[in-house]
């Protein structure tokens, strides 16, 4: 089999396909080669100072683990000089990061979840680098509004797993590739091409912790699912969460699936626990992309109108007919 680099793959979407620009593909260059930075730091484990929290807390409040710190600031060096953006903004960073005065401007503005997962840093289990990509406004500065739109403008998003091995998941306008990094040469190889996501699906992802707390169409349907081959679905469904988002869609990515973090008691008052910018944003593009579906129950989450960069929203996402269902329940 022939083996293809990113940046050939890359190369070629751009000269043969003109799917994507020179500023683009080099801004995919950048945040894979700062992801491989981040998966060193991960990998270092416990042999350095990288686990555990990093005294401080994030602007929604949470607390920082390093290496959440350790991320932001590799994507934000490896980014900021390269002439391809205009502007970054993070979950670790209240507003907007500017590009340096000295470093040339460009069309892009890049989002991020830095390391997604955190809880699950320190033992040892996946996490991720999640990340979407819009165009600025023309003649706009790069303020929290030019940063406001809906997830149907994203001209490419992905994420990175930081599992067993290193895997980049790219969604460009033409489908979704993967590439797994190879330690010994430090590239990242195409491993699968044009992913989808298998329709017909038998598992479920959703925290039960919460299940006190779910609004009425969440309860019915993960009843109707919890009650197998004598429930009115008729089948046994399985289920699993890692808890990092970015496993757990990964998961659907490659064996079909539905994952829901909902609205509930809990986390209504904030508008729900996933950030639409930079994580239900590009994890719903990946997953049209990919035959999927995303929504917040009401509407498909890349049609949502953005009011706040940190702005939270419900999500259920993966195999088209669970996500359609999910929709009809919160319609009845
Ligand atoms: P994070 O970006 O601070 O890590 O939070 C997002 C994570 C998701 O990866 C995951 O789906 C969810 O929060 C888990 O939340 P909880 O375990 O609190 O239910
Ligand atoms: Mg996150």
């Amino acid at each position: 089999m022939r083996s293809i680099s990113l940046s050939r793959f890359l190369i070629e979407e751009q000269r043969e396909k003109q799917v994507i620009s020179s500023d683009l593909r080099l801004l995919i260059e950048v945040v894979a080669s700062a992801c491989k930075g981040i998966a060193l730091a991960i990998g270092k484990g416990g042999l350095a100072d990288v686990l555990g929290s990093a005294g401080s807390d994030n602007v929604q409040g949470e607390v920082q683990k390093k290496l959440d710190v350790i991320s932001n600031e590799i994507l934000l060096d490896a980014n900021e000089w390269g002439g391809h953006l205009a502007g970054m903004a993070s979950e670790e960073m209240e507003g907007p990061h500017a590009i340096p005065n000295r470093y040339p401007k460009g069309e892009y503005l890049l989002l991020f979840d830095p390391l997604d997962g955190s809880s699950n840093i320190d033992v040892n289990i996946s996490v991720g680098t999640i990340f979407s990509v819009l165009r600025c406004p023309e003649g706009k500065e790069p303020t929290e509004a030019a940063f406001l739109q809906p997830g149907t403008q994203q001209v490419c998003a992905g994420y990175t797993v930081y599992g067993p091995n290193t895997l980049l998941v790219l969604a460009l306008s033409d489908g979704v590739h993967a590439f797994t990094l190879n330690r010994e040469t430090g590239n990242f190889v195409l491993t699968q091409e044009n992913i989808q996501i298998p329709a017909e699906t038998r598992e479920f992802s959703i925290n039960t912790a919460n299940a006190r707390h779910w609004e009425a169409p969440v309860k019915r349907y993960i009843d109707e699912l919890q009650a197998g081959v004598d429930g009115p679905r008729a089948m046994d469904f399985n289920m699993r969460w890692v808890g990092s988002m970015v496993a757990d869609v990964h998961r659907i990515l490659a064996r079909g699936g539905v994952f829901l973090y909902p609205i509930d008691e809990k986390n209504r008052a904030q508008g729900g626990k996933l950030r639409l910018m930079y994580e239900a944003n590009p994890m719903a593009y990946v997953v049209e992309k990919a035959g999927g579906a995303a929504t917040d129950g009401y509407q498909r989450i890349l049609d949502l109108v953005p009011h706040r960069l940190h702005q939270r929203v419900a999500v259920m996402l993966g195999s088209k007919d669970e996500v359609e269902r999910l929709n009809r329940y919160h319609a009845e």
